[in-house]
């Protein structure tokens, strides 16, 4: 961006989760602070809504993390220097091309690629990953919605979303949106719920989160034991007679074998084990299957927890013996720009790739993030020797940090590119700088609204400073360090944009006609060729004109109604929407049937038997339930969405209004018990590692659980330079081993855990 900051209010949106609530913001007259910030009225999904943390965005921005600005090297004796763009494209380049030449594109593991709100410059990493021969990707969604993405693919064959402004029974399972949100206009819609007595929100939560609070019915399981509670959902719809028998008979397969698995669950005892009154379990059950419609979200209390994947399953059987699929207020599938992660298409349970040294199941085409450190510390030939990192924090934000800690230290090449000197950053053999996300332009693909499905590309709203370059350039000069690209090849087509986006166009689908090589490297051939042609700066949009493309061809009646017309035109249409739109823009309108043609399966039904899966329910019957294990008697959530936390995005402390340290939640008698107040210190102890906390007791906690937030444990540098930490880093309580066992997530909400009070004042927080 050039010219004078604006102190106008500019539209962007908040990074801080995946809703992306429109926001216009106002700089001071230093050009750089974000001194006033408000929802935008005229983003067609949140339509000026926002929650509290959107108004901290200035601490992410102009906060105290330390801010890369050049790139760094280290050196050899572990310190870093600052070295120029050419020589880090030069190094990051010869050094990736050696470990590829060595031991195979397949020792190179791409790590991250955009957090909550940006995957425009994770959209070019694919080609950069091409052009060093390297395949193997992993990124958050591979430590919590892995197992979800498995049984929508296998069932559905399309990823899921739910209508929860127009359901009359929303069910919340391990997901507190009030602090967390995930669904548009949370507080909004939860509140609408709540107060019409004609709908009922019911809530499956140890805790009584702030959704609990709201909720018809509460089902306050036992912590880890929403296994046995959803598998008596389900039993209970089948044995009473709930089924939707039409719905099962007209849309789906495999039904006589779930009713068989669902029929032997012994519903009384399974409420017992999960702690919930049967009574109660009933009238869930019931009120789910016979209700209009229903809408459902499971979230991480169950996704990173045990049996996580068969909670997915049965949790989707719920919805679907109800028949609450693809109509309004029921699931939907949701159209896409660019999908967010792979759809699998390989739905047999033993299908599909798998990692090179543990053999895990790579789904959606993603390592799972518990299994890196296996797939590293081995003498395996085939295991990962490189990492390049993107906009993610694994040093942190995977399980097990120490061991983390160990398997990055135990690569041949670490780089890293981030805005801010990270935990991971800190383990780098080269940092590649880039502007922050409101300094260049930035999308997401969380994009799952329904009927009318929005994209919004953002504009940088304050200079970049000299030095960071954008994630597209970086990769762009990575592709050209390693020579796959003719740039005799390129300037014609940079020369047809020039012209014209229609003379761009037939030259574009002429050149990768004739040159198939050229395939791989798409994104970057766009960015280098058409991106230079695009109004104010907007290079780096450059593939969203083919994402514009492929959606209508994906979606060409929701296209056209949603106004751009038929076939290429449309596709044109589109793309210049999204550029001439500050606020975003609604590329699809569905007709509610719809999701029905975006269900594949082969036969276009919905698939119920997962055999696997009803194996791993038979099995519960004689499973010991988490949770009695006097050595531990606390299991932890490490990791809990509260009003100020948001992943590691800002590293400055100063940006919380409340629980500045990042309390340890306890409920009233364990506190009691065990002589523990607000604001004790204390010690929590888990098999991986001992941290000293705060105290907070609430009453909203369980017996016998505890948690900490998430997003704390990062540092920044405070007024003498100096470095301070705020607050627990949770993985530095769990283990990489407990996991999955059919899609490596971990089960970080039920660490098995002792508490003690420590003697002494609280440890010093900041205010
Ligand atoms: N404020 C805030 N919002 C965020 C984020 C953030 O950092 N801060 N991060 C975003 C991201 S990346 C994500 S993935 C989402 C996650 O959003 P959520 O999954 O909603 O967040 P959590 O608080 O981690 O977990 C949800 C609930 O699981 C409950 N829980 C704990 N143990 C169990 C159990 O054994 N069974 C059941 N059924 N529930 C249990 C917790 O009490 C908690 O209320 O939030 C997004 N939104
Ligand atoms: N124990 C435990 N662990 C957890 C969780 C939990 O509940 N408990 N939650 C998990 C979940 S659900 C998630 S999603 C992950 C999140 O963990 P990560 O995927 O690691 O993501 P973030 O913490 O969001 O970190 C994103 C990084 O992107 C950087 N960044 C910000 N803007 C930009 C930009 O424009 N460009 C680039 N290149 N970098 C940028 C930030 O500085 C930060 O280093 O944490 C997971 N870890
Ligand atoms: S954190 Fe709040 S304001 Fe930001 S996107 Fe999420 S719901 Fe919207
Ligand atoms: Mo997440």
């Amino acid at each position: 961006m050039t010219g004078r900051p604006s102190t106008e209010w500019q539209p962007t949106a908040c990074i801080l989760c995946e809703c992306n609530c429109g926001i216009e913001v106002r700089l001071g007259v230093d050009g750089r602070t974000f001194e006033r910030i408000r929802g935008d009225k005229a983003h067609p999904a949140s339509r000026g809504y926002t929650c509290e943390k959107a108004l901290r965005l200035d601490r992410y921005q102009n906060g105290r993390g330390e801010r890369v600005l050049r790139p760094l090297r280290r050196r050899p004796d572990g310190s870093f220097e600052e070295i120029d763009w050419d020589t880090a494209i030069a190094e990051v380049s010869t050094r990736l091309r050696a470990v590829a030449d060595a031991h195979g594109g397949g020792s190179i593991l791409y790590y991250g690629g955009g957090g909550q709100g940006n995957h425009l410059g994770g959209g070019y990493s694919g080609s950069m990953l091409r052009a060093y021969g390297a395949s193997y990707r992993s990124n958050a969604l591979a430590q919590e919605k892995t197992g979800e993405m498995w049984v929508n693919s296998r069932m559905l064959g399309t990823i899921v979303r739910a209508d929860f402004e127009h359901a009359e029974v929303a069910l919340f399972v391990g997901k507190n949106p009030w602090q967390s949100h995930g669904i548009p206009h949370a507080r909004t819609t939860l509140k609408e719920i709540a107060n019409d007595p004609a709908r009922t929100m019911i809530v499956i939560d140890p805790r009584r989160s702030e959704t609990a609070e709201l909720a018809d019915i509460h089902l306050r399981v036992r912590p880890g034991r929403d296994a046995w509670l959803v598998a008596a959902l389900a039993a209970t719809i089948v044995q009473e007679g709930l089924v939707d028998e039409e719905f099962v008979a007209e849309h789906t397969a495999g039904f006589a074998e779930v009713e068989a698995a669902l029929s032997a669950v012994p519903v009384a005892r399974y409420c017992d084990i999960a702690g919930v009154p049967e009574e109660q379990v009933r009238l869930a059950a019931r009120r789910l299957a016979t209700a209009s419609s229903v809408a459902v979200f499971e979230d991480l209390g169950v996704q990173m927890n045990r049996h996580s994947t068969l909670v997915s399953y049965l949790e989707k059987l719920v919805w679907l013996l109800g028949g609450h699929f693809g109509r309004e207020g029921t699931q939907y599938a949701p159209s896409a720009l660019a999908p967010l992660a792979r759809i699998d298409t390989d739905r047999s349970a033993s299908g599909g790739p798998r990692t090179p040294v543990t053999g895990s199941r790579i789904v959606g085409g993603l390592v799972p993030c518990n299994v890196i450190p296996d797939e590293i510390l081995t003498d395996h030939p085939d295991r990962f020797r490189a990492l390049v990192v993107e906009s993610g924090n694994p040093a942190h934000s995977l399980a097990d940090s120490p061991r983390m800690r160990e398997a990055i230290g135990a690569l041949d090449l670490v780089v890293v590119i981030d805005v801010f000197m990270t935990e991971t950053a800190r383990l780098a053999d080269v940092v590649l700088p880039a502007p922050t996300q409101f300094e260049k332009y930035e999308a997401t693909f969380f994009n799952f609204e329904f009927p009318r499905n929005v994209f919004h590309l953002r504009r940088p709203v304050v200079p970049a400073p000299e030095g960071p370059l954008p994630e597209p350039e970086i990769h762009a000069r990575l592709v050209e360090a390693a020579g796959v690209l003719d740039p005799a090849l390129l300037e014609p087509l940079w020369k047809a944009a020039q012209r014209g986006r229609a003379e761009f166009a037939a030259a574009f689908l002429d050149t990768m006609a004739a040159h198939p090589e050229l395939g791989p490297f798409g994104p970057v051939v766009l960015y280098r060729t058409l991106g230079p042609s695009l109004p104010d700066g907007a290079a780096s949009a450059a593939l969203l004109w083919g994402a514009a493309h492929r959606c209508v061809a994906a979606n060409p009646d929701g296209v056209r109604r949603a106004g751009f017309g038929d076939g290429l035109e449309a596709g044109e249409r589109l793309f210049d929407a999204i550029l001439d739109s500050p606020s975003g823009v609604v590329f699809t309108d569905d007709e509610p049937d719809e999701s029905w043609r975006r269900v594949r399966t082969g036969d276009g039904r919905v698939h119920l038997a997962l055999d696997e899966l009803l194996g791993e329910l038979a099995a519960l019957t004689d499973e010991v339930p988490p949770g009695e294990d006097p050595q531990w008697p606390f299991l932890l959530s490490a990791g809990e969405r509260r009003s100020f936390t948001a992943n590691t995005i800002f590293r400055d402390p100063d940006w919380r209004r409340k629980d500045a340290g990042g309390a340890l939640r306890i409920g009233v008698e364990d506190a009691a018990r065990l002589g523990i107040v607000d604001g004790s210190p204390v010690r929590v102890t888990t098999a991986r590692g001992s941290v000293v906390a705060t105290a907070e007791v609430n009453e909203a906690m369980a017996c016998g659980h505890v948690s900490l937030p998430n997003g704390f444990g990062v540092d920044h540098t405070d007024e003498e330079g100096h470095r301070t930490v705020t607050g627990v880093a949770p993985n530095e309580l769990t283990s990489s081993d407990h996991r999955d066992p059919w899609v490596g997530t971990p089960w970080h909400k039920t660490v098995p855990a002792r508490v003690e009070a420590l003697p002494g004042e609280a440890p010093a927080v900041p205010a």
